[in-house]
């Protein structure tokens, strides 16, 4: 049986193809899956567990099913789900994490997170963070009617899609003093995140130990999963039908 980890597959009505294909992936993967590890940005937005919007009503059966067929999953929340919640997690049978989590997998240590909290260059970026993980930013927020909410949130992701468009390259990306820190603060060597979009297994030495850094790709062309299992881990690429982004 093997670990599986994701990220940044961004779901949304306007991708159906790529919707498509995390349905598909969970059902292939369900009978041969001990644990899904989803590092956050599964959706492109989300404005609450209470939205019943039919395409996250979707996503969340299609997870109860994946869950109740026996594999366990695990969620991290990322910059675009941040306020996904209890009920969430209820109707789908998966589980929260902390920001930064250490788990155990064949005997070493690995750290799982979203990721945005090493890109520290980015100073505007985490000041945002910091506030869009404050309780009361999120019971201020959740406390709005839905439509407010899904306005704010368009908002929010449009001036998010046009920041980034203006920033250099090296401010997005992690820094590499927050990642030489996380290694040392939670005694890895190994992590596992998303985020930055930029697919690679990063292999250093540190006092001659080995350092390994695998970045998770994002769902856009291509699909993009690790696979943990008694022989090792590796980056998989799932092919996504294009020709199925309408509907
Ligand atoms: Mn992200």
């Amino acid at each position: 049986m093997a670990t599986l980890f994701i990220s940044d597959l961004h779901l949304h009505p306007s991708r159906p193809a790529v919707t498509n294909r995390f349905l598909r992936f969970l059902e292939e993967s369900a009978t041969t899956t001990s644990a899904l590890y989803i590092l956050g940005d599964l959706f492109e937005v989300w404005i609450g567990d209470d939205d019943p919007d039919p395409h996250q009503r979707r996503i969340i059966k299609a997870l109860r099913q994946f869950t109740d067929t026996g594999p366990e999953c695990f969620f991290a929340r990322g910059n675009r789900d941040v306020i996904i919640g209890r009920r969430f997690c209820t109707e789908t049978g998966a589980r929260l994490l902390e920001a930064s989590t250490v788990i155990e997998l064949y005997n070493t240590r690995v750290l799982i997170s979203h990721g945005d909290e090493l890109c520290t260059h980015d100073r505007a970026y985490q000041r945002f963070r910091r506030r869009a993980r404050s309780p009361m930013w999120q019971a201020l927020f959740l406390a709005l009617p839905l439509p407010a909410r899904n306005y704010l949130a368009q908002y929010l992701r449009r001036r998010s899609i046009a920041d980034t468009a203006l920033k250099p390259e090296d401010i997005i990306d992690v820094s590499q003093q927050a990642v030489a820190d996380a290694f040392a603060e939670h005694r890895v060597t190994v992590m596992i995140h998303g985020h930055t979009h930029r697919c690679k297994i990063h292999n250093q030495e540190v006092f001659s130990k080995p350092q390994i850094r695998i970045v998770l790709g994002d769902w856009h062309e291509e699909g993009s999963t690790l696979r943990w299992d008694e022989s090792g881990y590796r980056l998989e690429t799932l092919t996504i039908n294009a020709g199925n982004n309408t509907e």
